[in-house]
């Protein structure tokens, strides 16, 4: 029997004694052998609540070693593994739930009623965790005394491995399908770019529902035999007291600008470490080279996309340029396009990025057209990213054609909020964009056209923000609500977002 991905992630780690999780102190957290039982345990009772291959395991837990032992028991019991962000409200999770009707959800203990709500409560389990260690839950109890099915579930490489939803501009989230291929060949491909080996210990705080955390940093790890130091997420103190156990840290651009604001973090606590990563946001050449200059060390960017996982990466050995994401990965191609013909542009011209390899998705979820839309028929994914490429082959992400704000790594369509604060009553219409913000990149400010009779009465921006908390996300909230009397917009009646921006440039600096 054969499994692409699963067989690949855990080779030698059944038989072998290492230590796959580590504690801050370097003791051991869950071997190798205890991880590998887990997985078998979890993959059997996956199989013996129904899931079929092909089928769908929604996942919307804390983040904990059993989270990740989940996802890999998807992947041996022949399962689509679909995680959810846990911030996600009820009313998020429905339309997940709806849209890809997974056979089994897993939630946190203290969410088992909505998990009802959402589904039949025999497919439902939940995970209870204490501060980022997992301390019970019907899915542990369950899986606790079962005979593991010695036979893992055959699967091939062009077989789904995970969903994992992105919003659309369109205000609809769209579901990514990854293939055993996809996550298997982009992983090797960072294992030997980043010269991963099992001498490895990543310092992990990112969250395990998203490519970063967890295909990134996770597969890596897995692939390459190292070791992880599990975090429940970021925390300055926490960082710093587990960087002498690591050798690598991966990060958004938050993680380090916020390393750089404790003048704790000095060249001394990292002059062991061999890499530092940051990904999912642009990372300022200011951060970069402020980095350097404390640690003596060059932070190395790289770039990539829940449907394409990584794309372009600078070098493990060369120059890594500031402000850049390095040349395309081995076996990824990528050109410069014109966004309304299509047609290549010019050297050195700004366009649309299109990437092709065998990372890149197969297609959104019971979602044709929009697949049509952006993936190509000769193979290239129309990302929505604007860049150039300089004659030495380096990426440089100059701005976006989609409209998109991401906020500390977290991607937020504006479409999606101004769906919802229109429909507030008082509310005319809104507008929605990113500014600048010290700690999270980009932040989330609403222009708001009140009704006449409802300014001032009805309605206030800290009212706004609590209603859209009802439906939506925190991360995803405004941070700040502006009435304007009306919307700025061209001879087209396009609304200029661009003019907002600079309005509001400077309000969170
Ligand atoms: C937290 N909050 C956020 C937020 N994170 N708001 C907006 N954007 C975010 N990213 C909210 C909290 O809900 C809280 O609100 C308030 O901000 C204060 O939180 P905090 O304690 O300061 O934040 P913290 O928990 O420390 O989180 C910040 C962070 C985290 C940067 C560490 O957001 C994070 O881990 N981001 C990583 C996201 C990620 O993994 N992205 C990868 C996507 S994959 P309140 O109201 O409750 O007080 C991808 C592809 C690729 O993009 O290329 O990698
Ligand atoms: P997601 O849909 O969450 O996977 O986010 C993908 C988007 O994150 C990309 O399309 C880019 O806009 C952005 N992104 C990822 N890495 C970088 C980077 N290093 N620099 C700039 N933007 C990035």
């Amino acid at each position: 029997m054969s499994n692409t991905l699963f067989d690949a992630l855990l080779q030698g780690r059944s038989t072998g004694n290492g230590d796959l999780f580590i504690a801050a102190d370097g003791s051991t957290c869950m071997s190798d052998q205890a991880f590998f039982d887990l997985v078998g345990r979890l993959s059997t009772l996956l199989i013996h609540t129904g899931v079929l291959p092909g089928e769908r395991v929604a996942v919307q837990v804390p983040k904990c070693i059993e989270a990740l032992a989940l996802y890999v028991a998807c992947l041996r019991a022949g399962a689509v593994f679909l995680p959810l962000n846990t911030a996600y409200t009820e009313s998020e999770l429905t339309y997940f739930i709806n849209d890809a009707a997974p056979t089994v959800l897993v939630v946190d203990a203290q969410c088992q009623a909505m998990g009802e709500r959402l589904m039949d409560a025999s497919r439902v389990f939940s995970l209870a965790t204490e501060r980022g260690v997992a301390c019970g839950g019907s899915v542990l109890s369950a899986a606790a005394n079962i005979t593991v099915i010695a036979d893992v579930v055959t699967r091939h490489g062009d077989d789904l491995a995970a969903i994992l939803y992105t919003s659309g501009t369109t205000g609809r989230s769209k579901g990514a399908m990854l293939t055993h291929d996809n996550l298997l060949s982009n992983g090797v491909t960072l294992v030997n770019a980043w010269r991963f080996t099992a001498n490895d210990v990543l310092l992990h705080a990112l969250p395990i529902f998203h490519t970063h955390g967890l295909f990134v940093a996770c597969n890596v790890l897995m692939l390459s035999g190292g070791r992880m130091l599990f975090q429940p997420g970021f925390s300055t103190d926490a960082i710093l007291g587990a960087l002498s156990q690591a050798t690598t840290l991966m990060g958004v651009p938050t993680f380090y600008t916020r390393l750089l604001a404790d003048q704790r973090f000095s060249r001394d606590c990292v002059n062991h470490m061999r890499l530092f990563v940051s990904g999912s946001a642009p990372l300022l050449a200011d951060t970069h080279r402020a980095f350097e200059q404390r640690t003596g060390q060059r932070i190395l960017e790289r770039y990539g996309m829940t449907e394409t996982n990584m794309n372009t990466s600078n070098p493990y050995e060369g120059e890594r340029i500031a402000g850049t994401v390095g040349p395309p990965l081995p076996g990824v191609e990528v050109r410069i396009c014109d966004a309304h013909t299509g047609a290549e542009v010019a050297p050195g011209d700004v366009g649309v990025l299109q990437v092709r390899g065998p990372n890149v998705f197969v297609g959104y979820w019971q979602m044709p057209d929009k697949t049509r839309e952006e993936l190509l028929p000769d193979g290239f994914f129309i990302t929505g990213d604007l860049a150039i490429i300089d004659e030495k082959g380096y990426v440089t992400i100059v701005g976006r054609s989609k409209d998109l704000i991401i906020c500390g790594g977290y991607n937020i369509y504006p479409k999606e909020l101004e769906q919802v604060i229109d429909q507030l009553p008082g509310v005319s219409e809104s507008a929605v964009v990113g500014v600048p913000h010290t700690d999270f990149g980009e932040a989330v400010v609403a222009a708001v056209v009140a009704e006449p009779t409802a300014v001032g009465r009805t309605l206030n921006g800290e009212q706004i923000i609590t209603q859209l908390g009802e439906s939506l996300a925190r991360f995803k909230l405004p941070r700040k609500v502006f009435f304007v009397d009306e919307l700025p917009r061209n001879t087209m009646g396009k609304v200029q977002k661009n003019r907002l921006r600079e309005q509001w440039q400077q309000v969170f600096s």
